[in-house]
């Protein structure tokens, strides 16, 4: 057969559902190819939106999420969202067409070198420079890009190479498991937590990609010890949980904060230290941390480890629950009383433009439990982060390892694609929006009916509001936007602007209801980031 047939082979081999990508002239036999397969190729209007996609469908899935580009300024663009996958630790296959290898040593049109342009940013870039390799290079692109920490991989495709004839087959799928966890390294944490007075866990992302929240709440529960989850791990213990004390995160002091500095024993559990740096978790150096992962921590001078449990995460916290004695109760329960009371404060507020904290509690009312948000980045995603309640692991998507804007728009594309059945809405700023904003074209095409709420500000908020902290004053931040209704309605989607507060839970519910794309153009009062930072800055521990 054709090369690219075979490369086509493997990826469903590999389960691969959807290709996200734009062709070019240089991968025409992929192209043609996937036409007698089941995989389904979904066309989208720009390469980063490509990325985006296959990065939040890997990150749903677990199955490395498959993007395609063309040569030269399709990889290009490709970069950003393969980055954020790979900091993120999401897993991602980056495919790109190249030149034929005739004339890949001179100067040559569109021609760069993709596989060292790709290197930093992925755990793995490979040239198919002979057809017989094709098996090989596939299967470890996607073995890589699964195994812990998951990433992204990166596979050039010379296109003289494609139309080669082949024979050869791919390679068995295999999954191998994790490690157990060393037993004298499980007794020695056991022993550190049962005689900690105040222990605390900080659980991350690592364990929505381990599957480990069901076990990750067993312990706290057995042991009483309070959980805060990165801003990443939203879900992994549900918030209702007696344990739950919300995420932590904020570059800046917060009620969890003080829960670090008074806990004797920290125990990180599935934590990616690229989140949430640990000098501003522990800035004293002087706490026991205990590592409980697949992989071992990163070295990092505030990060030292008393003890470190590598192995499968499962496994690792039901062993260490068995041992450890519990403890009476926890003394952090206020920490997450003053959040709920922050959370509800704003619930009936009727000011104009929208305050966050009212935006995020009309957007949880009228969504259920298993439904998905994805997040842009921006001042609304710190919101969002420290106040959106979640039940659920992943149905709350933000990037926080790369935390690139333009993400939220692709990104619910694909998260409505993984869960058909499930309402997905982007929550963006309008700076981030208008980044990728041109995939509304591929939701309106391919009828996937997401919702996009846009908080509008007329401003790169995140970056006003820490100019005004620390210079108070903005520098450069504040642009125009076009009317987002009619920006809308020339996609063929429906637009809605919020003119009063009252109105935003019916809109919500209509533009959930409606079986298209709706943009929903919601003015925010960030007025409130400011008495956020003044509030959080005077903060009086409450336990
Ligand atoms: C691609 C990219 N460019 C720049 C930044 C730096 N940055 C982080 S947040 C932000 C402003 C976001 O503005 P907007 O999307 O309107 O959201 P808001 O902060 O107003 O909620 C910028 C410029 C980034 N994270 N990613």
């Amino acid at each position: 057969m054709k090369a690219a047939e075979l490369f086509v082979r493997c990826l469903e081999n590999e389960g691969v559902e959807y290709v996200f990508g734009i062709p070019g002239e240089e991968n025409l036999d992929v192209m043609d190819a996937l036409l007698d397969s089941p995989i389904q190729f979904i066309t989208v209007r720009h390469e980063q939106g490509a990325a985006f996609m296959a990065d939040v469908y890997g990150r749903l899935t677990e199955r490395a999420g498959v993007c395609l580009s063309t040569l030269g300024p399709g990889a290009t663009n490709l970069i950003t969202g393969v980055a954020d996958a790979n900091l993120d630790h999401a897993p991602l296959v980056a495919i790109a067409g190249q030149a034929g290898t005739n004339r890949l040593h001179k100067e040559s049109h569109q021609v760069l070198e993709l596989t060292k342009l790709f290197q930093p940013v992925t755990k793995y870039a490979a040239s198919l420079l002979e057809p017989e390799i094709i098996p090989e290079v596939v299967r470890k692109a996607f073995k890589v890009a699964q195994t812990e920490k998951t990433g992204a991989t990166f596979i050039e495709f010379p296109e003289n190479v494609a139309g080669m004839v082949v024979d050869a087959q791919p390679l068995r799928v295999s999954h191998p498991p994790d490690p157990e966890p060393p037993a004298a390294k499980v007794e020695e944490a056991a022993r550190l937590i049962s005689a900690a007075s105040n222990p605390v866990i900080l659980a991350g992302n690592g364990v929505v990609r381990s599957g480990a929240w069901k076990q990750l709440a067993s312990f706290a529960d057995k042991l009483n010890i309070p959980v805060a989850n990165t801003f990443m791990a939203k879900g992994v213990i549900p918030f209702r949980h007696r344990c739950a004390l919300g995420s932590a995160g904020l570059q800046a002091n917060d009620y969890i904060s003080c829960g670090f500095s008074k806990a004797d024993v920290i125990i990180c559990v599935g934590y990616d230290l690229v989140e949430y740096h640990p000098y501003l978790w522990h800035p004293t150096r002087d706490r026991t941390i205990i590592h409980i992962d697949r992989s071992p921590a990163e070295v990092d001078a505030h990060y030292p480890v008393a003890v470190g449990v590598s192995g499968d995460l499962k496994h690792s916290l039901e062993r260490i629950a068995a041992l450890a004695n519990p403890h009476e109760g926890h003394h952090m329960r206020p920490l997450r009383e003053r959040l709920v009371e922050e959370m509800d404060q704003h619930r009936d507020d009727t000011g104009f433009p929208v305050k966050p904290q009212k935006i995020i509690w009309d957007l949880r009312t009228v969504l259920d439990l298993e439904d998905i948000v994805v997040c842009d980045v921006g001042a609304h995603k710190m919101w969002m982060a420290r106040m959106f309640r979640c039940e659920h692991p992943n149905t709350c998507i933000i990037s926080n390892g790369f935390a690139s804007m333009g993400i939220a728009v692709p990104g619910a594309i694909a998260a409505k694609l993984a869960n058909p059945q499930r309402h997905v809405v982007a929550v963006t700023g309008d700076a981030g929006f208008m980044m990728n904003s041109q995939e509304i074209e591929t939701a309106v095409r391919y009828q996937l009916p997401i919702v996009i709420l846009i908080w509008h500000d007329g401003s790169y908020g995140l970056i006003e509001w820490k100019q005004l902290n620390e210079f108070k004053r903005s520098s450069n931040v504040h642009f125009g936007n076009p009317d987002f209704v009619q920006y809308a309605e020339a996609f063929g989607a429906k637009g809605f602007r919020v003119e009063k507060t009252e109105d935003l839970p019916h809109i919500l519910q209509e533009a959930l209801a409606s079986n298209t794309v709706s943009i929903i153009d919601c003015p925010v009062d960030y007025r409130e980031n400011i008495k956020l930072t003044e509030q959080l800055g005077t903060l009086v521990c409450p336990i």
